[in-house]
């Protein structure tokens, strides 16, 4: 390990942001690791820093203050949030990403990591196994930010050398924390509600299919690629990751092994028509042959888990959800 490495995490609060904040402690040290967000949060362990992260002056002062030499850009508006105000949602979320890169650039960051999504591809790319060179013509200003961001995280490479490494995700999910604003939501807060015994109104159709993976796997899938060589990264917009894919009707046929009872109503809204447009499966053989992923958990390893977590979470605290985030 790098002795000197000192991380800045923006977006620690987030869902995949405080599960990743932790791991990156484990691996580091807590002294190692700048978890930062909008908003501090009680009791946190470890060092906290609040930054918006449209203040490009306050990124530069706490990398300069830490010495950071790595940064995860984990914030951003998700696809369907997003689309309540198109327009901010590309400005926050170019604006934090280019804020992110020039303070990199300029500080003599070594390493970047950039979330995108399976939210880049639209109605062009293959539905099944899309590849990862498929055509992008994302149907959301999210997606369209991410694919930007992509672009972006490339040209820095190439024009200034900065080692920007990015990931396309499915939709993540955890019982660490809750998700907000994206499409794939549903597949986390079902769970939730088959553990408290009530019924769940789906957004989506019943066979609304799309690419998931535990967070487990996603947290190792981004430590991995920022571990990896830098000759062995030879994507630079992003890769493709695989995890599992499944539509509602399966993960509640999953569920009901444990909850027979468990009742579902269909109610799908305008997140039905995003979901359309994103890829059923992805084809990660790149990530596969560049740097080693392969993911572990499957429909039934996670549905076994989710459920046993949350249920030994929802003895310990109250029935608030929000109390369950840490
Ligand atoms: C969303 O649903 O917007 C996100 C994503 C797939 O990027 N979870």
């Amino acid at each position: 390990m790098d002795t000197e490495t000192v991380i800045l995490v923006i977006g620690a609060n987030g869902q995949l942001g405080s599960v990743l904040t932790k791991s990156l402690q484990q691996k580091f040290g807590l002294e190692r690791v700048i978890a930062s967000d909008l908003r501090s949060i009680d009791d946190f362990h470890g060092i906290f820093e609040v930054i918006d992260a449209t203040n490009r002056n306050k990124i530069e002062e706490v990398v300069i203050r830490y010495k950071v030499t790595q940064i995860y850009h984990l914030a951003a508006i998700l696809s369907a949030k997003g689309e309540e105000n198109p327009l901010q949602t590309w400005d926050i979320n170019m604006k934090t990403f280019f804020n992110v890169l020039e303070v990199s650039r300029l500080n003599q960051v070594d390493k970047v990591f950039f979330p995108s999504s399976i939210a880049v591809f639209g109605e062009e790319a293959p539905l099944n196994d899309t590849p990862n060179n498929a055509y992008l013509n994302p149907s959301t200003v999210y997606g369209i930010s991410k694919a930007a961001g992509e672009n972006w995280a490339q040209y820095y490479f190439l024009k200034y050398g900065l080692d920007v490494r990015s990931i396309r995700y499915p939709g993540v999910i955890g019982y660490q924390s809750l998700p907000g604003g994206g499409t794939t939501d549903y597949a986390v807060d079902i769970y939730h509600k088959a553990v408290l015994e009530e019924e769940f109104s789906c957004f989506l159709n019943e066979d609304a299919t799309l690419p998931m993976i535990f967070m487990d796997d996603a947290v190792r899938a981004t430590l991995e690629l920022m571990d990896a060589p830098k000759e062995s990264v030879k994507l630079r917009t992003s890769y493709n990751i695989a995890g599992i894919s499944f539509s509602p009707a399966e993960v509640v046929a999953e569920i009901r092994k444990l909850y027979p009872d468990f009742k579902v109503i269909y109610e799908p809204d305008f997140r039905q028509n995003i979901a359309e447009s994103w890829p059923k499966s992805m084809d990660d053989s790149a990530a596969r042959n560049d740097w080693g992923w392969k993911p572990q958990f499957d429909l039934e390893s996670i549905t076994e888990t989710m459920i046993q977590k949350l249920k030994e979470k929802y003895k310990k605290g109250s029935k608030n959800r929000e109390v369950l985030m840490f």
